[in-house]
């Protein structure tokens, strides 16, 4: 009997090939527009409206409802969520479970709080897949995660926070720096929001700053994963300066999907990686 994983769409991990996996997508609400962060969402042409569209916009997180309708009839699932300090999504599934669990005293729900975004779900997923097929146990998996959550860091580097800013999810002083010409903001994930490290000039600039900084944090080669929106330019040369300096990474690029893509906007990566 296999276990379930249901994650949400903040994992930019939309499908997973021959595993019993579910993506519950958050939405872009813009004016009367809605993008529902699924397969089926145009990415660019969401981008386009955006750029254009002068109103306000937000995103907005599953409910307790679309959580339920997820876990199916499944006996055990691993539930894993975006930071519950930026987003209801934890809160909602927490709630599922409470419901679910309810309903069918002999099924489990393991709810995952990441405190994190992006690839840092992605991570948790493949590794709840592997630890799987080791043929370990719903509870031993448990463990195993929450010991794995800890080796996993989230850099990101942004060239515009506006729509972070415009939600409250990052502070306004911070955006502004962004907004000024030529400079990116590289931070990371602490403490389960956004941490502002640097104020780095141009690519070249910050792409120094990153490698100094995921150094720093106790990068040591493990897996690597570049997220982009609209950058593969600049995840391209991420990748070939992290090659040099360890061959043996595991260094992967891969697009965002519409939530990240909102909030990380054009331009902007997110790279998840192991610490020892
Ligand atoms: O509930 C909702 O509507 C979703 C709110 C999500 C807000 C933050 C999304 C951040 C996405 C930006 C860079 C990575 C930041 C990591 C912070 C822990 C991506």
């Amino acid at each position: 009997m296999g276990f379930k994983i249901v994650s949400d769409s903040s994992s930019n991990l939309l499908s997973y090939p021959n595993i019993d996996y579910v993506s519950v997508p958050l939405k872009i609400l813009a004016g009367d527009k809605e993008f529902i962060d699924n397969e089926d969402l145009d990415l660019e042409a969401m981008l386009q409206y955006l750029k254009t569209y002068k109103g306000k916009s937000g995103t907005a997180c599953p409910g307790q409802g679309e959580w339920m309708e997820a876990f199916g009839d499944a006996e055990q699932i691993f539930c894993i969520t975006i930071t519950s300090k930026l987003s209801g999504s934890y809160n909602a599934a927490r709630l599922a479970k409470e419901e679910y669990e309810e309903m069918h005293p002999n099924r489990k729900v393991y709810v995952i709080d990441t405190m994190s975004a992006g690839a840092n779900l992605k991570m948790i997923v493949e590794k709840i897949v592997a630890l799987e097929k080791e043929g370990k146990s719903f509870e031993e998996i448990c463990t195993l995660i929450e010991a794995y959550k800890e080796r996993l860091e989230l850099i990101f580097v942004l060239e515009s926070l506006t729509n972070l800013a415009n939600n409250g999810r990052v502070n306004p002083a911070v955006a502004k720096v962004a907004g000024v010409l030529g400079i990116r903001v590289v931070g990371a994930a602490d403490d389960g929001v956004l941490n502002p490290l640097t104020k780095s000039r141009g690519e070249k600039g910050a792409l120094k700053d990153i490698i100094k900084i995921v150094k720093e944090r106790g990068y040591c080669g493990g897996t690597f994963i570049i997220e982009e929106c609209m950058n593969l330019s600049m995840a391209n040369k991420l990748k070939e300066l992290i090659l040099e300096m360890y061959p043996e990474a595991e260094v992967r690029i891969e697009p965002m999907t519409g939530l990240c893509s909102f909030y990380a906007e054009k331009g902007g990566l997110i790279i998840g990686y192991e610490i020892k």
